[in-house]
C-alpha cells in the first residue's frame, strides 16, 4: 500500500519504502501556522497538523492536532508505568488512535505525539485498518528516551573517532569539524523518532581538546545539528568537560564552589540557548577514568551537578550526571576495594542533595556493561534522586557488533527488575521496578551504535538493538521477541517465510549464546585489555582496572558476601540481599558474580560449576554454527532480490570518501539528500555478504573463547570433561 498525502505548506516527511524500519507507507503531516521560533518546527501545537491521506485507494487516515478529548473512550493503553499519565503535562507526547468503519484517525495534544501515532501507523501497516473498531491510548512510559554518542570530532589516536565505536566513523563529524552535509543525520532522526527516541547526546562523554570546543567555537554548527533533529522531536545535548573554564575559560580553577566558575558557566549556558532554544542540556562524566571532576577540589558530586544545574535552570536544561564513578587505579592486592561496590559508595550518600534538573546516570550494571550482571542496586538507593538507566547499544562487550547478539532480552530483564522482589507482577512494572523508578523521572539512556556505515550499524542486524532500544524505552513493558519480530517485518517487508524465520532464529537467544561461550556464570570480563573484543581469561586479573576472577586451583568467582567478603550483597533492598547473600538462593546466571566456590559446586541445574562451563561453552559453539548454516541456506534468496527485501542502507551524498568505495553496485537508491533510499541494486547482495561474513568472524571468536576457556578450567582444576571432548 502506498499512501498519497497532498498538502500545502511545508512539510515533514515520514517517507517509507525507504530506510532501516521500513513499511509501506508514505505519510506526511502538515506544518500549517508552524511558528519557526518554536523549539520544534513541528511544533505549532496543538494546532498545526492535520493531515488526509489515502492509503491503497480505500483506506482513510486523519491526523489532528489537538486533543482535548483524545482520552475519552480509551479502551487501551501501552506504555503507562505506575499509574503515570501524561494528562496535563507540558510534554503530552500520548497520542489516541481510533479506527471506525476502516477509517483512521490519529490525535494527540502536541505535534510530536502526532508523530508518534503517525509512525505506529506505518508499522501497523495494513493492519491499522482492519478489524474491529477501535480507540486506543499510546503514552510513553517516560518523557526522557535518550541516545548518547561517544563520537569525537577529531579521530583519537587510540580509540579512532567513536568510542566503542563499531559502524565506521561519525555521522556528525569528518575531517576534525562538523560535517557540512548533515543529510546523514536527517535520516538518522527519523528513524529514531520512528522508534520514539526523543533526545541525542551528540558527542563523547571522555571530552578531549578538540570536543571541548564544540561548546564554544563550534556552536553554531551544534546549531545545524539541532535543526536536522528538531523536525523529528529529538533535543540535542552535549558533553562537557568539568574543566572547561580552565581548558576554554583561562581561568586558574574548575572548583564547582567558586563564583568565577559558576559564572563562567552560566555564561556558557547562556550562549548555547541563545544559540539552541530547545537545546536538552549537558552530560558529565566527572572523576572518572581520568575525567576532570570537583573531587580535584575536595567537593563532592553533588556541588558539582548542582553548579551546572544552576547554569542551565534558567533555560530550562539539564544535567545528566554519570555515577560510574570507580578507582582504575587499583592495586589488584588489595582485597578491600571491590569496583562493584563504588558507584553505590559515591552516590547513594548524597540522594537528595542534587537539585531538581540533575539526572544521575546509572550503568544498568555495577561493573561495565558486561554480558550478565545484577542490576545495579544504585537504582533502587535513590529515592529522592532523578535517576536515569544507562544502557549500552554498541555492543562493546557482547561482540562488537561483529557477532550477532540481539539485546532487548537483556535489557528487558533489566527493566523488570523489581527490587521489591521475584515474585512481583512483572507484566505490570510496578513502581519498584527499574522502569518504574526511572519512568518517574530520569528516563532511560543508550549508548548509541551508529556510524557512516553503509548499513548504519556494522553488523547490519545490530540494527535490531537500536530499534528495540527505541520502542523498549517508550514501552518498557514490551515483549523483547515481539520487538525483534517487529524489526525483522518492518525491515525485510515481503520477505519469504524461511528468511524470516533464520533472522529471527539467528537473533532471539544469541544474548543467552554469547553469555554461554564467553565468561561463565556472571563472572565477567576475561576480554583482552584495551579494546575488549575476544578473549583472553587473565587479561584484566592482575591489573589495576577492579575486574577480577580469582580464580585458582580450587574455585572461581567473587565473594561479594556481608558474611566473609566485600559486603556488595548487603548493598540491595530485601529480599534481594539475602537472595544473593546465599549460595542456597542465588540464580546460577549470577553465581561467580556473588560468590567464591569450588569447581565442583553444584548449581540448582544439577551440574557442577566446571561441567557447567564445559557444556555452555560447547553447546555456545554449536549454536553458532547452526546459525552461520541456517544464515547460508537464506543468503541467496536475500542477493537475488535486487535489493528490494532488507534494511536500506544510508544515503551518503557528498560524502566523497565514500561514494568512491561503492560503485560496484550500481548504487541507484541513494536518491538524495534528506533521504534514506531503498536499499540500490545489489544492496540485498552486499546486505547478505556481510553478514555472512560477521558470522564467520562470530564462529572463529566463539570457537576461541571456548577453546581458551575451557583448557584454562581444565589446566587449573584438573578436572575432566564428563564427556571427554577435546580440551586443549
Ligand atoms: O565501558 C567503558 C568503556 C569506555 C567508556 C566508559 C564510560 C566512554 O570501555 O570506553 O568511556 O565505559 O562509560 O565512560
Amino acid at each position: 500500500a502506498t499512501a498519497t498525502a497532498t498538502h500545502g505548506g511545508s512539510f515533514t516527511r515520514l517517507e517509507s519504502g525507504s530506510g532501516v524500519f521500513d513499511a509501506d507507507l508514505v505519510l506526511t503531516i502538515a506544518e500549517d501556522d508552524a511558528d519557526p521560533q518554536a523549539p520544534s518546527s513541528l511544533a505549532a501545537a496543538p494546532h498545526a497538523a492535520s493531515v488526509d491521506h489515502t492509503i491503497s485507494g480505500d483506506h482513510a487516515i486523519s491526523g489532528r492536532g489537538n486533543a482535548s478529548t483524545a482520552r475519552n473512550g480509551v479502551v487501551a493503553t501501552d506504555g503507562v508505568v505506575d499509574g503515570r499519565d501524561t494528562t496535563g503535562e507540558e510534554d503530552d507526547e500520548s497520542f489516541r488512535v481510533s479506527r471506525e468503519d476502516g477509517a483512521v484517525v490519529v490525535e494527540a495534544a502536541c505535534d510530536r505525539g502526532l508523530l508518534y501515532g503517525f509512525f505506529h501507523v506505518v508499522r501497523l501497516g495494513e493492519a491499522a485498518f482492519s478489524g474491529p473498531d477501535l480507540v486506543e491510548r499510546h503514552a510513553p512510559a517516560t518523557a526522557l528516551r535518550m541516545l548518547d554518542h561517544w563520537d569525537n570530532v577529531a579521530v583519537h589516536e587510540v580509540m579512532g573517532q567513536v568510542e566503542r565505536g563499531y559502524s565506521g566513523g561519525s555521522i556528525f563529524y569528518d575531517h576534525g569539524r562538523v560535517r557540512t552535509d548533515l543529510s546523514r543525520v536527517e535520516a538518522y532522526a527519523r528513524l529514531l523518532a520512528s522508534t520514539g527516541v526523543n533526545r541525542v547526546a551528540i558527542n563523547n562523554v571522555n571530552v578531549h581538546a578538540r570536543e571541548a570546543r564544540l561548546l564554544t567555537d563550534d556552536l553554531p554548527h551544534v546549531a545545524r545539528i539541532a535543526a536536522a533533529f528538531r523536525p523529528w522531536g529529538i533535543r540535542v545535548h552535549l558533553s562537557v568537560s568539568f574543566a572547561s573554564p580552565i581548558t576554554l575559560g583561562g581561568l586558574g580553577t574548575s572548583d564547582p564552589l567558586d563564583p568565577a566558575v559558576a559564572r563562567w558557566w552560566r555564561e556558557a549556558a547562556d550562549r548555547v540557548w541563545a544559540e539552541i532554544p530547545d537545546f536538552g542540556g549537558f552530560v558529565v562524566k566527572a572523576d572518572s577514568e581520568g575525567q576532570p571532576g570537583p573531587f580535584a577540589y575536595g567537593r563532592d558530586h553533588a556541588d558539582g551537578a548542582n553548579m551546572l544545574a544552576e547554569a542551565v535552570a534558567p533555560h530550562g536544561g539539564l544535567v545528566h550526571w554519570r555515577a560510574f564513578v570507580y578507582d582504575h587505579r587499583q592495586d589488584w592486592r588489595d582485597r578491600s576495594t571491590d569496583r562493584a561496590r563504588a558507584a553505590h559508595d559515591h552516590f547513594a550518600p548524597l540522594d537528595g542533595r542534587f537539585a531538581e534538573n540533575v539526572i544521575v546516570q546509572v550503568k544498568y550494571g555495577p561493573m561495565d556493561f558486561q554480558v550478565r550482571e545484577p542490576v545495579s542496586p544504585v537504582i533502587a538507593a535513590m529515592p529522592d534522586t532523578r535517576v536515569a538507566l544507562e544502557l549500552q547499544v554498541t555492543q562493546e562487550y557482547t561482540g562488537q557488533q561483529k557477532h550477532a547478539v540481539y539485546l532487548g532480552r537483556q535489557w528487558s530483564e533489566v527493566l523488570t527488575f523489581d527490587f521489591a522482589g521475584p515474585d512481583g507482577d512483572r507484566a505490570a512494572l510496578p513502581p519498584t521496578s527499574v522502569a518504574g523508578i526511572v519512568a518517574r523521572s530520569g528516563g532511560i539512556v543508550a549508548v548509541s551504535n551508529v556510524g557512516d556505515d553503509e548499513f548504519w550499524t556494522g553488523h547490519p542486524l545490530a540494527q535490531a538493538n537500536l530499534y528495540a532500544y527505541g520502542r523498549l524505552a517508550w514501552n518498557p513493558a514490551a515483549d523483547p521477541t515481539a520487538l525483534l519480530d517487529e524489526w525483522i517485518a518492518l525491515t525485510f517487508p515481503g520477505a519469504p517465510a524461511d528468511v524470516v524465520h533464520t533472522l529471527h532464529e539467528v537473533l532471539d537467544e544469541s544474548w543467552e549464546t554469547y553469555e554461554r561461550y564467553t565468561s561463565p556464570l556472571g563472572v565477567g570480563f576475561m576480554v583482552r585489555p584495551g579494546h575488549h573484543y575476544g578473549p583472553d581469561v587473565d587479561g584484566y586479573e592482575y591489573t589495576p582496572w577492579g575486574t577480577y576472577h580469582f580464580a585458582d586451583r580450587d574455585g572461581i568467582g567473587v565473594d561479594r558476601t556481608v558474611a566473609t567478603g566485600t559486603g556488595y550483597a548487603g548493598l540491595y533492598p530485601q529480599p534481594w540481599a539475602s537472595v544473593y547473600e546465599s549460595l542456597e538462593t542465588c540464580p546460577d546466571e549470577l553465581l561467580l558474580f556473588f560468590h567464591h566456590v569450588p569447581y565442583t559446586h553444584v548449581l540448582h541445574s544439577g551440574k557442577t560449576v566446571i561441567q557447567h562451563i564445559y557444556d555452555t561453552h560447547f553447546d555456545g559453539v554449536e549454536r553458532v554454527e547452526r546459525f552461520a548454516a541456517a544464515w547460508d541456506g537464506v543468503a541467496a534468496a536475500l542477493s537475488d532480490d535486487g535489493g528490494h527485501t532488507g534494511p536500506g542502507h544510508a544515503p551518503r551524498p557528498g560524502d566523497t570518501a565514500h561514494a568512491g568505495a561503492d560503485t560496484a553496485g550500481a548504487d541507484d537508491g541513494r536518491a538524495g539528500p534528506g533521504r534514506t533510499t531503498p536499499a540500490g541494486a545489489g544492496s540485498g547482495a552486499r546486505l547478505a555478504a556481510r553478514v555472512s561474513e560477521r558470522l564467520a568472524e562470530q564462529l572463529r571468536s566463539a570457537i576461541e573463547w571456548r577453546d581458551q576457556v575451557n583448557t584454562y578450567f581444565y589446566r587449573k582444576s584438573g578436572i575432566p570433561d564428563e564427556q571427554g571432548r577435546t580440551i586443549f
